[in-house]
């Protein structure tokens, strides 16, 4: 199906014919577009940016490539292709038809997931918006503008829903996900680690690698809904995921490739002195992006998720491949405890640690893209590993929050954390020391000194290509 783009809010869900519900969205468009000038990437309005924009959502050739002006930038409602005869996966309701309408005795719970999800992503977009003015490069700017336009549209599809499903509630909810803002005192976003700072570019990277993983496997949960356009809806924001991923994972990817390039060059680790980022502290910043990432799936048990799960709501991680009975009565599934100075794994109800299950699938997914990243290192002749740090390390939510851990997994005193906790953690000199790298490069086809090319362009563009022009 293809997408009408004369269209004031382009959709493939029939908007046109439910005037109130266009109204309505027409409405909180503008509250969007003015949150957008607001709060969205400094200094973008005059910029033409070499974009994808999707123009139907089957698996191919969804998207469209071309230079458009970033206020002029469409953001739609798209919902993956209905699934004929489709039943819910899981849970009590395992093997009934799908619901097309919110089942009443679960709205509180589908809308808080909604809420949860749908706040994430303007969060994104605020926390991203200082770093247009210190791009590395034309190719990464774009890259960067890429992802915050489709962050936008993520809310847009979970605001879609809130409209379109929950009435009055719904449309006071979309307008609150204009007002809680990343780090905001007064009004913060609902997950911590949207509040962070996203200061520079190896914080971005990192970000898109770790953060947007995080929407990968929680987007994959929703994915498996029985509510059904909560299904569709996080089915086609996942085909956009991947791009965020592969920025972060190359990103990071190209700054150690540089690093690596200065340390062979100048026969040292300290390449800080020749404008590199030294592998100490990529890992620092490994270590705290990991982590915070790590609270993001919640507490080891939890009857939140059990709930969820039983209702048929939010799923596993590609459920319907898991074998076994999808109910989870009486089934286990080992969590970490803490026992004496130890952290042991026991066996608890599967179904409280719905949440624990997707963190270990997150934890084995991110450990694939280090893996990438240590090849990288040892095939420049050095003998140095990146890890991710110990589950229990800098954690905020769950067993471990009233507990210091090393990176390594050693239990730690109080003092013993507070006298290292600034080698294991980027320091505010550590930020600013990055940040003086932060200087923009802005002529097609050059890059900064601190990180590598890119090995492609994008759509089999060049890479010296014009990514953004400047209007
Ligand atoms: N921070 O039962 P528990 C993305 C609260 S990223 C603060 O263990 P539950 C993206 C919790 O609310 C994907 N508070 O957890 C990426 C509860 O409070 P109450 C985002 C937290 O309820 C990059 C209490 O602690 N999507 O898309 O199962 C760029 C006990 O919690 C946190 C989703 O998260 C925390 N980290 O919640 C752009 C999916 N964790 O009830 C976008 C929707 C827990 O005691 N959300 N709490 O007052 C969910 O599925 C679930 O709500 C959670 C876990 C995964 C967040
Ligand atoms: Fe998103
Ligand atoms: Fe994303």
């Amino acid at each position: 199906m293809s997408i009408d783009y004369s269209e004031k809010i382009p959709n493939n869900v029939h908007l046109s014919d439910d005037q109130r519900l266009q109204r309505a969205l027409e409405k909180w468009q503008s509250a969007f577009l003015g949150w957008w000038r607001e709060l969205g990437p400094v200094q973008s309005e005059t910029l033409d940016v070499y974009l994808r924009t999707a123009v139907g959502v089957d698996a191919k050739g969804w998207a469209h490539f071309d230079h458009v002006r970033m206020p002029d930038y469409r953001w739609g409602i798209f919902l993956a292709p209905e699934e004929k005869d489709r039943t819910i996966a899981f849970g009590a309701h395992k093997g009934q038809p799908v619901w097309q309408d919110v089942p009443g005795e679960y709205r509180a719970e589908l809308r808080r997931l909604i809420v949860t999800q749908g706040d994430t992503e303007p969060a994104s977009v605020e926390q991203q918006r200082q770093l247009g003015k210190s791009c590395p490069s034309l190719y990464d700017l774009r890259n960067l503008f890429q992802v915050n336009v489709e962050e936008g549209r993520h809310l847009w599809a979970m605001v879609y829903l809130l409209h379109a499903y929950f009435g009055r509630d719904g449309r006071e909810e979309a307008e609150a996900m204009l007002e809680r803002h990343a780090g905001d005192p007064d009004r913060p976003r609902i997950l911590q680690a949207f509040n962070e700072r996203t200061p520079d570019w190896l914080s971005f990277f990192m970000f898109t690698y770790f953060q947007d993983r995080d929407g990968k496997y929680q987007l994959a949960s929703l994915a498996e809904s029985g509510f059904d356009p909560l299904s569709r809806s996080c089915r086609f924001m996942l085909t956009e995921e991947a791009h965020h991923m592969f920025v972060g994972e190359s990103g990071v990817g190209r700054v150690i490739r540089r690093t690596c390039e200065l340390m062979r060059e100048h026969r040292t680790e300290d390449v800080r002195r020749h404008g590199g980022i030294d592998l100490a502290l990529i890992q620092k910043y490994i270590n705290f992006h990991y982590s915070i990432c790590l609270d993001l799936f919640g507490a080891e048990l939890s009857t939140n998720a059990a709930t969820y799960f039983t209702a048929g709501l939010k799923g596993r991680f590609l459920e319907t491949r898991i074998d076994d009975d999808h109910v989870l009565a009486d089934a286990p599934y080992q969590v970490p405890e803490m026992h004496g100075d130890a952290v042991a794994y026991t066996d608890a109800p599967a179904l409280n640690a719905i949440n624990e299950r997707l963190r270990r699938d997150y934890m084995d997914d991110s450990q694939r893209g280090v893996d990438r990243w240590n090849k990288i290192i040892r095939d420049a002749g050095i003998d140095v590993m990146l890890t991710l740090p110990h589950v229990g390390f800098n954690r905020g939510i769950g067993t471990f929050t009233d507990y210091h851990f090393s990176p390594d997994g050693r239990l730690l005193t109080e003092a013993d954390w507070e006298h290292h906790r600034n080698n294991w953690l980027p320091t505010d000199e550590d930020y600013a020391f990055v940040q003086t790298l932060m200087q923009p490069v802005t002529e097609p086809g050059k890059v900064a000194n601190w990180i590598a090319p890119p090995a492609r362009g994008i759509n089999n563009q060049p890479t010296d290509f014009e990514y953004v022009r400047f209007g």
